[in-house]
């Protein structure tokens, strides 16, 4: 069943068509798949399948790419509040897009998977200022700060991780609060959160929320 709700879902974001995917989504759910499973089994690789399309055809429609990006999600958010209850909280946990970066959707994907592992998230949103991490990750006690970065340069520029790290350093912060990043270039270079100076970081939405639970163990254990 769950092969022929891919097959579906995949060919409604081709068409850029919202309401057939919430609709494909929907039907299976009512079905009997699970939220996680809409969102890791079938979303999540759906947007794998776009991602390759777009980077193998330099003429992708901008409306496929945008869209694509859309519609994940808000089935994604639509299937988080469905994720199993947690019934503590393991730890606390402020996210966002680090600054002059709009893309939300991994970070979206990321806090689900936090939620479902019991993690509370603050969402910050995107285009998120240094200071505003920091700031917010004391109000709200958070053990770890979570940025996305989509782009090269805000990634590795001035206003992004290497400028958290700076702050909760001179705030004397860096044993309270860790930092975990992630986003595509990352993917493409492995090491490259070294150079940004973050603590973990994760290829996906489900190895990011193992990362960042043993960061906030970490922080606890210290
Ligand atoms: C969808 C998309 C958009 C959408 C975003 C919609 C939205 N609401 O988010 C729109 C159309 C708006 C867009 C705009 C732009 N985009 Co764009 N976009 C993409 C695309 C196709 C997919 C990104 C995405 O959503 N991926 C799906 C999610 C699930 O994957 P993810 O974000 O990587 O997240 C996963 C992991 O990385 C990880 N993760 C993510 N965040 C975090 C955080 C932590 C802490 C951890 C641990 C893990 C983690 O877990 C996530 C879940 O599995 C990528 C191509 C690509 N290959 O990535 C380009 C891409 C990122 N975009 C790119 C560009 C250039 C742009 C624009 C500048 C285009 C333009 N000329 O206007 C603008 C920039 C706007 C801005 N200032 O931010 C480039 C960046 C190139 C670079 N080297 O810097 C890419 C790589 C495309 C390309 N090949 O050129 N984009």
């Amino acid at each position: 069943m769950l092969k022929q709700i891919v097959a579906d879902y995949n060919e409604a974001i081709f068409d850029t068509d919202k309401e057939r995917a919430l609709q494909v989504v929907e039907d299976a759910v009512a079905a009997g798949v699970t939220p996680e499973d809409i969102v890791f089994k079938v979303v999540i690789p759906a947007i794998e399948d776009m991602m390759q399309t777009i980077n193998r055809d330099p003429d992708a429609n901008l409306a496929q790419h945008f869209m694509t990006g859309q519609i994940a999600a808000e089935v994604t958010e639509r299937m988080i509040v469905r994720f199993k209850q947690p019934p503590a909280s393991a730890g606390r946990v402020v996210i966002g897009s680090s600054h002059g970066d709009l893309h939300s959707l991994g970070k979206r994907i990321v806090s689900g998977c936090l939620k479902s592992l019991m993690v509370e998230v603050v969402d910050l949103g995107v285009n998120v200022a240094p200071e505003r991490f920091v700031d917010e990750a004391v109000a709200h006690e958070a053990q770890v700060i979570a940025i996305s970065s989509m782009m090269v340069h805000t990634a590795k520029g001035e206003n992004g991780c290497l400028k958290v790290r700076q702050l909760l350093r001179e705030r004397g912060l860096e044993g309270r609060i860790k930092i975990a990043v992630g986003g595509a270039p990352y993917r493409f270079d492995p090491e490259l959160y070294k150079t940004v100076q973050a603590d973990a970081w994760a290829e996906d939405g489900i190895t990011a929320g193992r990362a960042i639970l043993d960061l906030i163990k970490e922080v606890k254990a210290s």
